[in-house]
């Protein structure tokens, strides 16, 4: 009884602690980072889309062949293209990620979309998704679901240090 008590406590602050630190998750060469998702506008919209920073350490290309998640039936790769003119999403087979430029996945481009969301996506809410890729293998990431608008979660978003190791002093 007590034991089972104490591991739902420690299954809960282990869920707090990778929501609040939203840390970068590596696997062999790859480092996943700014992952983040748009909430659902509605709950009658039933797609949704996942962005990130995909990053090679490795001295070869890597590619992003698939992603899982529970929240939709269906989880796809998807780009946007041209086509007469007019803006569309397509199906891509795999995203490469090649050393050195990291591969951004970001609203009017690349990106993971949920198809057929079990759930509206909540803003302020973390979603699983996992990241399969060809060589680095699978990465759990922590998605942060932000604003239906949203464009990103900037270039860093560093954890708020309060002014902890500035180190200045007053003057005099
Ligand atoms: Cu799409």
């Amino acid at each position: 009884m007590k034991r089972a008590i104490f591991l739902a406590l420690a299954i809960a602050v282990a869920g707090l602690g990778s929501g609040a630190l939203a840390a970068d998750m590596k696997s062999g060469a790859i480092v996943v980072s700014d992952i983040w998702a748009r909430a659902s506008v509605t709950p009658a919209m039933k797609t949704g889309a996942a962005f990130a920073v995909l990053a090679n350490q490795g001295a070869e290309m890597d590619r992003l062949v698939a992603a899982e998640s529970p929240v939709a039936e269906r989880v796809e790769l998807h780009t946007h293209a041209m086509d007469g003119g007019v803006m569309r999403m397509r199906h891509v087979e795999a995203i490469e990620v090649h050393p050195g430029t990291p591969t951004v996945l970001q609203p009017g481009g690349l990106h993971v979309m949920f198809i057929g969301l079990r759930a509206p996506l909540k803003e302020g809410s973390t979603i699983p998704l996992t990241l399969v890729f060809e060589k680095a293998g699978r990465i759990d990431v922590t998605t942060d679901v932000l604003a239906p608008g949203a464009m990103g979660k900037g270039p860093q978003t560093p954890m708020p240090g309060m002014g902890h190791g500035m180190g200045h002093k007053p003057a005099g």
